[in-house]
């Protein structure tokens, strides 16, 4: 098994680039934990940060196609780390309150204004997992983004 993982990793590994830690899934140079237990956006952000890791934050429209498209094969919706908790509709990446830099809203959303503050991969009402505002209090499930220049000298690339 071990040695199938070490096949994996170095079979769609970018040279230079490690692999992820074990539960993870890589993207390029981002590796992400796809959640198998629910939380409120708040919740969902603490458990990842108990790991060392922070809600998914899609910088490109390539991570962020990833997500998406990741969140279809599950069926589930998902918490990811954008919110305009801080200023209506001014949608920003928690870890740095940077304005994001790619945007997968579903044609119509956000929709509900200072009701649902919060970004999730949304599953429901044929959204095929692109983005939607939620309440930030829901239930979903979430997905965690290693945070790169945290050494993990245990895992090999
Ligand atoms: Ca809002």
């Amino acid at each position: 098994m071990f040695l199938k993982y070490l096949v994996i990793c170095v079979f769609i590994s970018v040279p230079s680039v490690n692999c992820c830690s074990t539960g993870f899934v890589q993207y390029h140079d981002k590796c992400y934990f796809f959640s198998h237990t629910t939380a409120s956006w708040a919740q969902a952000g603490a458990t990842c940060q108990q790991f060392h890791t922070k809600l998914a934050e899609p910088r490109t429209v390539g991570e962020s196609d990833f997500l998406t498209s990741h969140s279809q094969s599950t069926g589930k919706t998902y918490w990811i780390g954008i919110s305009d908790i801080l200023e209506e509709h001014r949608w920003i990446y928690s870890s740095d309150m940077g304005v994001i830099t790619v945007n997968n809203f579903f044609p119509g959303e956000p929709t509900a204004h200072t009701t649902e503050n919060c970004v999730a991969l949304y599953m429901y009402h044929s959204l095929h997992g692109m983005w939607a505002d939620a309440a930030c209090v829901d239930d979903f499930y979430f997905v965690c983004e290693e945070i790169r220049g945290a050494s993990n000298p245990e895992v090999v690339g």
